[in-house]
């Protein structure tokens, strides 16, 4: 987008100052994201993120945004009932215009905007092990802050996100209508998943069964979505809320350790370097059963290596679904980009399924 079309949505937000600069950030690869710069009349500078939201994923952004406006708010307060300082530590999001958290442009784009938080970093992957431990308490606190959040009052901004069996049933769908004739070439990868059937319910079946918790959850913990602070090294804040919606622990937990611990980018081309680091899955569940301990059942932390699993496998699913329909969710670079994502999501799998037992070991371990 231009940068005359990104100053004239940033005016109709509450920002102190007027716009001078921008810069695109990529890490996302769903919403459209922007940092801006605006100059006060003093002369000082005040730094926004400014967001469009990806609406074909978010159908509903102005149930997103009221979720986003609840749930930051309840972690605020809980924050100042602590008495500790929520401007580092839970997004400050900034009113439109129109009094809301969500500013809707003549093209029909729909954004919002945070306050910048200075001084910290959200890491693509990990330079120093200690900051995966930091990265488990960050969402493990994040969880345990919002156990006593009124779920009901949340609104499912894509619905059956983590249902892994019904991503499988869109999967199948996806396989039998074969949009742009790529069925083909991907006998490999669709055994691959087939023979997996059997590990997609483990966490749904659970949940209906009342054997798992029904949680309030974040539901997208990607390591870049914890902000390190530089100074201490400490995790201070999770961002990205788009997805806080009813879940599973788990959810939280796996998504977080097949990205981290997985020794490659997700999106790494070569297979044979995807592995999985047992040292950082280690760092990770330590951080998130200390962060948890207060909340998680006994059933919980004996699950999350199969959280772990179970959450790879769906990403698996679900990036080759997207290959299968012609790209249309996830943001690619390159025609084969998620077939190549899907394969480094089974590969991972591959290696974490041989671990199963050690991990399960470490888990049982934490409980002694
Ligand atoms: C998407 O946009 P980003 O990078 O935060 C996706 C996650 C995937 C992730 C894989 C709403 O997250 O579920 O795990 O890509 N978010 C949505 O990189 O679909
Ligand atoms: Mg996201």
């Amino acid at each position: 987008m231009d940068k005359k079309f990104v100053s004239q949505v940033a005016s109709h937000f509450a920002f102190e100052g007027t716009f001078s600069e921008m810069r695109e950030l990529t890490a996302g690869i769903i919403n459209v994201t922007y940092l801006v710069t605006c100059t006060a009349a003093d002369e000082t500078s005040h730094d926004y993120v400014l967001q469009r939201i990806n609406t074909t994923a978010f159908k509903d952004p102005v149930s997103l945004m009221k979720n986003i406006g609840k749930v930051t708010g309840f972690i605020r307060n809980s924050l100042l009932a602590e008495g500790v300082d929520p401007a580092r530590r839970v997004l400050t999001f900034v009113e439109a215009d129109n009094g809301t958290l969500l500013y809707t442009d003549p093209l029909g784009g729909s954004w919002r905007a945070y306050h910048y938080v200075d001084g910290v970093t959200a890491y693509n992957s990990i330079e120093d092990p200690a900051h995966f431990y930091e990265a488990g308490k960050g969402f493990g606190e994040f969880q345990t802050r919002l156990a006593a959040f009124p779920a009901k009052e949340l609104t499912e901004t894509i619905p059956h996100f983590h249902d892994t069996p019904h991503r499988y049933s869109a999967f199948l769908e996806a396989v039998e209508k074969d949009a742009v004739g790529r069925v083909a070439e991907l006998g490999a990868e669709i055994a691959f998943l087939k023979e997996r059937e059997a590990l997609m319910g483990a966490i749904v079946s659970k949940l209906s069964s009342g054997e798992l918790p029904l949680r309030v959850t974040h539901n997208d913990t990607k390591l870049n979505n914890v902000l390190v602070d530089d100074t201490t090294g400490k995790a201070l804040c999770v961002i990205d809320l788009d997805t806080v919606m009813p879940g599973s622990s788990l959810y939280d937990y796996g998504d977080a350790v097949r990205y981290g611990a997985c020794t490659s980018a997700e999106d790494e081309p070569d297979t044979g370097k995807v592995g999985f680091d047992m040292n950082l899955f280690e760092m990770f569940t330590r951080g998130f059963v200390e962060a948890t301990k207060a909340v998680l059942t006994e059933t919980e932390i004996r699950m999350l290596p199969v959280g772990t699993a179970v959450l790879t496998l769906e990403l698996a699913i679900r990036f080759l679904t997207d290959y299968i329909n012609g790209d249309v969710y996830f943001k690619t670079a390159y025609p084969g980009h998620n077939l190549v994502r899907a394969r480094t999501q089974m590969r991972l799998l591959t290696e974490v399924e041989a671990r199963m037992d050690d991990m399960n070991a470490f888990v049982d371990g934490l409980l002694e």
